[in-house]
């Protein structure tokens, strides 16, 4: 039993909010991203296609056409990609 609720906390704590989205462009020189999204709850979103801040250790493995499951957050102002993985 402990271990089941351990395991369903760390399911919803790592991608709580996850959002669908298609990659139109990469630019991890500059640290953006555009991604047509489906909605976003936490940031009152809906969908779009729209650039995003990313970190280029969170975007090494990503290319345009990709499907990615990811959660978005404002960073220090800046509408930012925090976690992401491919579909
Ligand atoms: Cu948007």
């Amino acid at each position: 039993m402990k271990t089941l609720t351990l395991l369903l906390l760390l399911t919803s704590a790592s991608f709580a909010q996850s959002v669908k989205g298609d990659i139109r462009k990469i630019d991890l020189e500059n640290g953006r991203i555009t991604i047509t999204h489906a909605p976003i709850k936490n940031l009152d979103m809906g969908e779009m296609t729209m650039g995003f801040r990313i970190t280029p250790e969170l975007g090494k493995d990503l290319k345009v056409g990709d499907k990615i499951l990811f959660d978005a957050d404002r960073v220090d102002g800046a509408i930012s990609v925090t976690k992401v993985k491919k579909q």
